[in-house]
């Protein structure tokens, strides 16, 4: 154990990297996957479940614990941790993509945001200083900037300005949130697709200085094609000592490609969201578990898994607690889902450390094409 927050580059193959970040509240394995528990809850998983798939820490977000329950009460109550039984690192975002993407009637200026509640329409204010306050009530171990993601496609002019706005942010977010050792503080890069906007958003963050670098701003309507090309030259753009993290991304194939191109961590909630529509993510891709061929199946959902649902369960079963909407096809089908994106994760990491990222790679790609059998 540390006291202190750090980051170890252990080895690289190509531009892809793995490593471990030390915190006083453990070591989180990189590349690493965090799954999402936007309110306090991976839905449908007990923590020590979402342990068990593999995960080193999870996501949390201002946005929602501002809300309900507030992060004054959760910070009474002993903080996030303790509240949502989670003894080990979490990071928290900030809140303004939130808003951005749920909040009603939302109103930006230079100094904040102020919307309206998706829950009850009451209005609230979050500033980089407010957000610094919340995620530190919060007990957060990786604290994100307060920024500012404008959706894709948008105008040069309107990426730059809320590029700008972003690293003035930025530089607000750094001076709130203090000196606070064991605890980091991430920048977050945007400008949209523009190569020259990224460079000019990565040099504004290096000279604030930050504990990771994180590249926000993609995976809102661009493409993959679009996305990959970004992160092709925008993690050179930061720092290598530090942790670089993808922020929202996506699927097994995006994940990959990303953790190829030098990303270190990642966070999505399609597992465990996907879970819950009947969508399994397999080694043979994209399986719904609604779909009448399962009915008579007497298969696991994938033979090679050895998560609970493909255990101790048939496609059959799995089909029909689906179709009856019972509680428990969530969280099997959760559970499956993040223990895949968790093998994803070790499977990359043992084949960087061991110089055969494009084998494993390939292996990826050929059991997908083969398809679901
Ligand atoms: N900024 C923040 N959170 C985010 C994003 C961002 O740009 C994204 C973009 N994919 C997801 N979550 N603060
Ligand atoms: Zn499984």
């Amino acid at each position: 154990m540390t006291d202190r927050f750090s980051f170890s580059l252990d080895a690289t193959d190509g531009r892809a990297r793995t490593g471990v970040i030390s915190t006083p509240r453990g070591e989180i394995r990189t590349p690493a996957f965090m799954p999402v528990g936007t309110a306090g809850t991976v839905k449908a998983m007990l923590p020590e479940s979402v342990r068990a798939t593999g995960a080193d820490i999870l996501l949390g977000n201002t946005y929602h614990l501002m809300l309900r329950p507030t992060a004054e009460r959760v910070e009474r109550l002993g903080g996030l941790h303790r509240f949502m039984n989670w003894d080990r690192p979490i990071l928290t975002d900030s809140g303004g993509f939130q808003v951005m993407s749920l909040g009603a009637l939302r109103k930006l200026d230079e100094d904040g945001v102020t919307f309206k509640s998706h829950i009850d329409g009451s209005k609230h204010r979050l500033t980089p200083e407010r957000s610094m306050e919340i995620q530190r009530l919060l007990g957060s171990d990786i604290v994100m900037c307060f920024d500012e993601c404008p959706a894709l496609p948008a105008d040069r002019e309107r990426i730059a300005d809320s590029m700008r706005l972003s690293m003035r942010w930025a530089a607000r977010s750094r001076e709130a949130f203090g000196d606070r050792p064991g605890h980091a503080l991430f920048g977050i890069q945007q400008g949209g697709l523009e190569q020259d906007l990224r460079g000019e958003s990565a040099e504004a963050l290096r000279a604030i200085g930050f504990e990771g670098y994180a590249i926000g701003g993609l995976a809102v309507g661009e493409g993959q094609e679009a996305m990959f090309g970004v992160l092709d030259y925008a993690p050179d753009q930061l720092p290598e000592d530090r942790p670089r993290y993808l922020m929202g991304v996506g699927k097994p194939d995006d994940i990959v490609g990303a953790v190829k191109r030098g990303i270190d961590m990642i966070d999505c909630v399609l597992p465990s969201r996907s879970g819950r529509t009947g969508q399994a993510f397999t080694r043979r891709g994209v399986v719904n578990i609604k779909n009448a061929r399962h009915q008579d199946d007497p298969r696991p959902l994938d033979e090679s898994c050895t998560c609970p649902a493909c255990k101790s369960y048939s496609r059959a079963y799995l089909h029909h607690v689906f179709r009856a909407q019972e509680m428990i096809s969530g969280m099997l089908l959760t559970w499956h889902n993040l223990h895949y994106f968790q093998e994803i994760m070790s499977g990359m990491r043992a084949a960087i450390a061991e110089g055969r990222f494009d084998a494993w790679e390939a292996d990826f790609h050929k059991l997908r094409a083969q398809g679901d059998i």
